[in-house]
């Protein structure tokens, strides 16, 4: 998979050449590529924002230098991309919400162009010709105001490269968590057997397979009820 990634605060984004991501480009599953808007500025200060229409408080990033970064970055692919082209993923607090599900969407996709906006956004028509170059989709991680879309480009692109076979080194892992879904994990535990006053639950060291499996999705339904009963069925009627 491509991931071309536009931003103001490229350094933001070394991390992604460390750990499992790191490994994975190294494998060659992942091709990350990051670029600095400034350098499709042409003016002596490398301007990205200006001053909102309508007025109100901060600025605006201009469109131009966003225009020159995405076709730069479609003619790159352009040849070697048949059929829809990216999809373009513009983080935002008024995207709909990435979820474990949007993960897996993206991580069957061969292009990925995400657009890093900072003050107060990016400049509305740049969504719209974006949508001239592939499949856009504003997203929000949450319901909470970041400073600008890096953290959260780093956050989806971090669990989508997961996704992407070979790049997690125990795809069992991968399997479990696809039967767990819906609920909260269980809790884990690992040696020693008595730490600090705390022991283990019993139930773990029996070597009853089943009964640990009961166990277990015991305490998913447990945790979610009281942590996150919005992701059971409503018990109503
Ligand atoms: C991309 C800039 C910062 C955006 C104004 C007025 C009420 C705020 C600051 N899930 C999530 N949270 N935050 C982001 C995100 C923030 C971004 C950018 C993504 C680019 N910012 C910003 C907008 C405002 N807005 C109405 C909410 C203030 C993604």
């Amino acid at each position: 998979m491509r991931i071309d990634v536009v931003t103001i605060f490229p350094s933001f984004f070394d991390v992604l050449g460390v750990s499992l991501l790191g490994k994975a480009q190294g494998k060659g599953l992942l091709d990350i590529r990051v670029h600095d808007l400034r350098e499709w500025t042409h003016d002596r200060h490398r301007t990205v924002d200006d001053t909102p229409y309508g007025g109100g408080a901060g600025m605006v990033m201009k469109p131009e230098p966003w225009g020159e970064a995405l076709d730069a970055i479609a003619a790159s692919a352009g040849a070697s991309e048949a059929g829809p082209g990216p999809v373009l993923v513009f983080p935002s607090p008024a995207g709909e919400v990435f979820t474990q599900a949007t993960a897996r969407e993206l991580a069957g996709e061969s292009h990925l162009v995400f657009g890093c906006g900072r003050y107060e956004g990016i400049d509305e028509r740049v969504f719209a010709y974006a949508a001239t170059l592939g499949r856009v989709r504003l997203m929000s991680l949450g319901d909470y105001v970041l400073n600008g879309g890096e953290v959260a480009s780093m956050a989806m692109i971090e669990a989508i490269g997961r996704l992407i076979p070979g790049v997690v080194g125990n795809p069992e892992s991968l399997v479990e968590e696809s039967h767990e879904e819906g609920l909260l994990e269980y809790p884990s535990y690992t040696k020693p057997a008595s730490w600090r006053g705390q022991d283990v639950p019993p139930i773990l060291l029996s070597g009853n397979h089943g009964a640990i499996a009961a166990w277990r999705h015991d305490q998913q339904v447990e945790r979610t009820r009281m942590r996150r009963p919005d992701l059971l069925p409503d018990a109503r009627d």
